[in-house]
């Protein structure tokens, strides 16, 4: 896969994307990754990026005779996708990284300042992420973001260590409770299921828990989540003992 990321400030990029996991890949180049400073596309002598809004207003726009020709030099005839990460895009999850995932090639384009001259968008990008409804200095570390999350979803990326697969949202549910030695921590133990060795009993209290966890964390997401006929049935236990729980917390 290869990826393609504008930005003002391709040195943040460097550490990042050069360790652990990130290494690996483009080390056995499942991933090829390359930063261009949008600067260099600003002609003038002071190599102008942005300037002040039309219609006043603080704050600075990124010009779009830069962004736009960058963009157009780094995409050159490829049918990468360009991506322009704002919070006006549309909220980054699970799917969308799965989704990227099988792309062969896509760009992404990081702002800085007020954002971006509205031009842009029209002559130049074809989607718009966030990865979350607050606001950045930059689009950079959300760049950072997607591109962790996407890579990871290729196979080979994650060896025998980490399955994406056992991932939390890989299937829509939140990932149960982990543990590992030592057996006793501080008077804390280790549930016996773990450590019986039926993993079928292992298997169901594991989903068991995650579907406890998401119904305690994140319900919303029970409402798509593939469950079968009897975690169906684990999960109305569940509700049936909060309701419990709140009848008798207002006796
Ligand atoms: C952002 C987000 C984000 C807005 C102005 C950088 C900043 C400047 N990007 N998800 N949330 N970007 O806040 O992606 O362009």
């Amino acid at each position: 896969m290869r990826i393609d990321v504008l930005t003002l400030f391709p040195d943040m990029f460097t550490v990042p994307m050069n360790e652990s996991m990130m290494w690996k890949a483009r080390d056995r180049h499942i991933l090829e990754l390359y930063t261009h400073n949008i600067r260099d596309y600003a002609l003038d002598k002071h190599h102008v990026v942005d300037d002040t809004p039309y219609g006043g207003g603080g704050g600075m726009v990124l010009k779009p005779d830069v962004v736009v020709r960058a963009i157009e030099d780094v995409k050159g005839v490829s049918k990468a996708r360009v991506i322009l990460l704002s919070p006006q895009g549309s909220v980054f999850n699970h799917a969308k990284a799965v989704e990227l995932s099988q792309q062969d090639h896509f760009i992404l384009v990081c702002g800085h300042y007020e954002g971006f001259d509205e031009r842009i968008r029209q002559l130049a990008i074809d989607e718009e992420i966030s990865i979350g409804d607050y606001v950045l200095t930059g689009g950079e570390l959300a760049a950072m973001v997607v591109i962790d999350a996407v890579v990871r979803q290729i196979p080979g990326v994650l060896g025998a260590e980490g399955g994406a697969d056992r991932d939390s949202h890989a299937d829509g549910l939140l990932e149960g409770p982990h543990y590992t030695r030592p057996a006793e921590f501080r008077g804390l133990g280790v549930p016996e299921i773990l450590t019986g060795g039926h993993h079928e009993a292992m298997t169901q209290w594991r989903r068991e828990q995650a579907i406890r966890r998401t119904w305690q964390q994140r319900p919303e997401l029970l409402r798509s989540a593939p469950l079968t006929e009897s975690e169906r049935y684990f999960l109305a236990t569940l509700a049936r003992e909060s309701a419990e729980d709140c009848q008798e917390r207002m006796m």
